[in-house]
């Protein structure tokens, strides 16, 4: 890199630190701003996870899930078969409808209280849902 391009290597406590040539920046503070956004990428990723309530050997995965009102809880078919997913409460009802095999739908759990969500389709499933307010 030429010394006279303005943009030649940076002498900092003894050790040569370049500078983006594109934005000006230091390279160094790039890759820590570049971290932060794999982090978040990542922190955001674990998140919606957390969100989604799998349907597998014909049970809900997690059986029981912490959730505050508002949430979208995707529920996903991984099985070969027909799933289903709803709640009939007095304080709240939704329904998926037919979820076929490797598909996923939402529900979005717009009141607080603890509900049982369960398949129409498999009597046996069923999942409990605690939906707390924000
Ligand atoms: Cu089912």
């Amino acid at each position: 890199m030429a010394a006279d391009s303005g943009r030649a290597g940076l002498v900092i406590s003894g050790s040569v630190r370049y500078v983006c040539g594109y934005c000006s920046h230091d390279v160094s503070a790039m890759r820590v701003l570049i971290s932060v956004i794999v982090l978040g990428l990542l922190i955001g990723a674990a998140i919606a996870a957390e969100l989604e309530v799998r349907q597998f050997d014909r049970t809900f995965l997690p059986e029981r899930l912490n959730i505050t009102r508002g949430s979208v809880v995707r529920f996903a078919n991984d099985e070969q078969f027909t799933h289903h997913a709803f709640v009939d409460t007095p304080q709240f009802k939704a329904d998926t409808g037919d979820i076929p095999a490797g598909q996923s739908r939402e529900i979005t759990f717009s009141q607080a209280g603890t509900f049982v969500v369960r398949c129409a389709i498999h009597p046996q499933m069923k999942m409990t849902m605690v939906v707390s307010e924000q």
